[in-house]
């Protein structure tokens, strides 16, 4: 039986309505990003980056979601309109696609504020009584409903959801300085020389970019925002510095909880985070566990026959050490070690791959070795190429990033892309 506390939970979920913002572009991903959303981006063997917070919102009992996109939004409705469409519309439950349409303002959405606001008419039909903004580019297993929570017991007009970073990495995120209660007293986006946590001197308190919001009070705030000049529209620019001044602003840090400590939670804004974070999922015991049926990452599968691994005509074996294979690849006669391979990747006889990460529909020719590399979506890799050992050489045809990691794209090969 449901407790009472459980029971309040499941009632402040089922009036909330999450709004996924999945519009920009996530332009430190180079290449991985010029022709899908960051959102998009393939992720951890059979994902794509947006399964993570949708599957949160699921996952905590929220069922009315609204996916707001816009930069090169192509297979990212593709894949929420096929994978996301199982919510029982007769009993309210959805996930809608919100694309910049021009419904109040003649122009495409601005910041992430104008964003939500351009959808203002939408989120007053649903009359939720909360708003719950997501950011749909981070990778972490969060229950909003323990958020929700916080935010409505503690009485709060909004609630940032807030982790603890590197000073020096706070440069990158909005920084806040809370009070005893926990109130938000200062917050300053990306700033040159981050504040530190009182008793912490390398730590910053950083904002994940997630947002509940009374409703009410989130459409004050908008169309506030909507009037003043010289704004950029921006939750973390303008709306958050603004509103800590007169109103209540509570951080809600993210935790886990079992163990109480800083949870799992990634930004992989950039090509050497992105590789990490997906190479970490390998290990025998990572720290985002993908094997947790409590906690399911729910996305749209296509029907793939299994994995195979095959000995070729000269019976050399096919094999992948350490690694993760999905459905639908074949490896004959190759060695795979150290990597994560999507879905429908072939991989031919005598090559050898270490340390990377190969998306979907990739088809890998005979005698290449391809070390410490991300291998985008569709690319064929022609016979004995060799990618990953030698920068220098590297840098000419693909991107090579500041961690040495190797990016090779279909364009780069004289394929055609594929999003
Ligand atoms: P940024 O990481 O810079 O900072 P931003 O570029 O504003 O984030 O994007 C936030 C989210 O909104 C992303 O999911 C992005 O895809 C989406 N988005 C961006 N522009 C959009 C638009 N015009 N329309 C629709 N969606 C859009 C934010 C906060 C910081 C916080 C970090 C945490 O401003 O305070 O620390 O997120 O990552
Ligand atoms: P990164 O994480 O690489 O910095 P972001 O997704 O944060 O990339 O976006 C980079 C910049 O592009 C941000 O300043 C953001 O406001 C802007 N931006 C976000 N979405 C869009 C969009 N749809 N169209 C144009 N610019 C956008």
């Amino acid at each position: 039986m449901k407790s009472q506390s459980q029971r309040f939970v499941s009632r402040i979920t089922r009036d909330t309505l999450a709004l996924i913002l999945a519009g920009g572009r996530g332009s430190r991903l180079k290449q991985l990003t010029l022709w899908r959303a960051k959102p998009a981006v393939p992720f951890g063997g059979k994902f794509r980056i947006i399964d993570f917070p949708l599957s949160n919102c699921i996952n905590s009992g929220i069922r009315q979601v609204g996916v707001l996109t816009q930069y090169k939004s192509h297979s990212l409705i593709q894949h929420i309109q096929r994978g996301w469409g199982f919510l029982r519309g007769e009993f309210g439950e959805f996930v809608e696609l919100l694309p910049a349409q021009q419904r109040i303002e003649t122009s495409w959405y601005e910041g992430t504020a104008d964003a939500v606001y351009q959808n203002l008419d939408i989120i007053r039909d649903h009359d939720p009584g909360y708003v719950l903004i997501l950011a749909g580019d981070h990778i972490y297993k969060m229950d909003y409903g323990d958020m929700i929570a916080y935010h409505v017991e503690s009485g709060a007009d909004m609630t940032v959801g807030c982790l603890e970073v590197d000073l020096e990495t706070a440069r990158g995120f909005g920084v806040m300085a809370v009070d005893g209660d926990g109130r938000v007293r200062q917050f300053t986006e990306k700033p040159a020389q981050p504040q530190s946590i009182p008793d912490k001197p390398d730590k910053a308190l950083a904002s994940m970019g997630i947002y509940v919001f009374n409703t009410r009070f989130l459409f004050e705030q908008l169309i506030k925002d909507a009037d003043t000049p010289g704004s950029s529209h921006d939750f973390g620019k303008d709306i958050i510095p603004n509103v800590i001044k007169s109103y209540r602003v509570m951080a809600y840090p993210f935790r886990d909880v079992q163990t109480g400590s800083q949870a799992y939670w990634r930004d992989v804004g950039t090509i050497d985070s992105y590789w990490q974070a997906n190479l970490e999922l390998i290990g025998v015991t990572p720290e985002l566990n993908l094997y947790d049926m409590d906690w399911p990452i729910w996305t749209y599968q296509e029907q793939l026959p299994p994995a195979k691994f095959v000995f070729d005509d000269d019976d050399r074996r096919g094999m992948a050490v350490d690694s993760m294979v999905s459905g639908g690849c074949i490896i004959s006669g190759a060695l795979v070690r150290h990597s994560l391979l999507f879905s429908n990747v072939i991989v031919n006889s005598f090559s050898q791959i270490t340390d990377s990460v190969v998306l979907p529909d990739v088809e890998i020719g005979r005698h290449c070795r391809i070390h410490k590399a991300v291998i985008d979506k569709g690319c064929r890799i022609p016979e004995g190429m060799v990618i990953g050992e030698d920068p220098v050489e590297d840098a000419k045809r693909f991107h090579v990033s500041d961690g040495g990691v190797t990016v090779v794209t279909p364009e780069m090969l004289g394929n055609m892309p594929r999003y």
